[in-house]
């Protein structure tokens, strides 16, 4: 019967382990903000406007796929081009495009430019 209660007395140390474990962890869970897993793409927004990228640069982080959302405030037709990136699609006034980004390394530029406008809009992603 001792036996018996020392085994008792073990699992309910278990199970009261296991729901602490559980408790610290369910608010780290929960408390991710959403989209902020290394799981989903990185989110990188670029706006044409006056035939110009704002921001001309954007830091993107390495190795994580990345989704481009640009959108074309001009009133007239952009080309957004990126030879590195592999993106050339042209974007009519007031509409936004999105591209999917492979991972990307390191320490690298890949520059972009509006085909239309190439005097002056120019780009590029810094990967950090
Ligand atoms: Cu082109």
């Amino acid at each position: 019967m001792r036996r018996e209660g020392r085994r008792r007395l073990k699992t309910m140390i278990d199970r009261r382990r296991l729901i602490l474990a559980l408790a610290f962890l369910l608010p780290v869970c929960v408390g991710l903000p959403q989209g902020a897993s290394a799981d989903e793409p990185f989110e990188v927004r670029i706006v044409i406007r006056d035939h110009r990228f704002e921001p001309a640069t954007s830091e993107v982080p390495a190795n994580r796929a990345l989704k481009l959302i640009v959108t074309n405030a001009d009133s007239t037709p952009e080309e957004f081009e990126s030879i590195g990136l592999k993106i050339e699609r042209v974007i009519a006034g007031g509409k936004t495009a999105e591209f999917t980004v492979r991972p990307l390394r390191k320490n690298r530029n890949y520059k972009f430019f509006g085909e239309f406008h190439a005097a002056t809009a120019q780009g590029r992603l810094v990967v950090k």
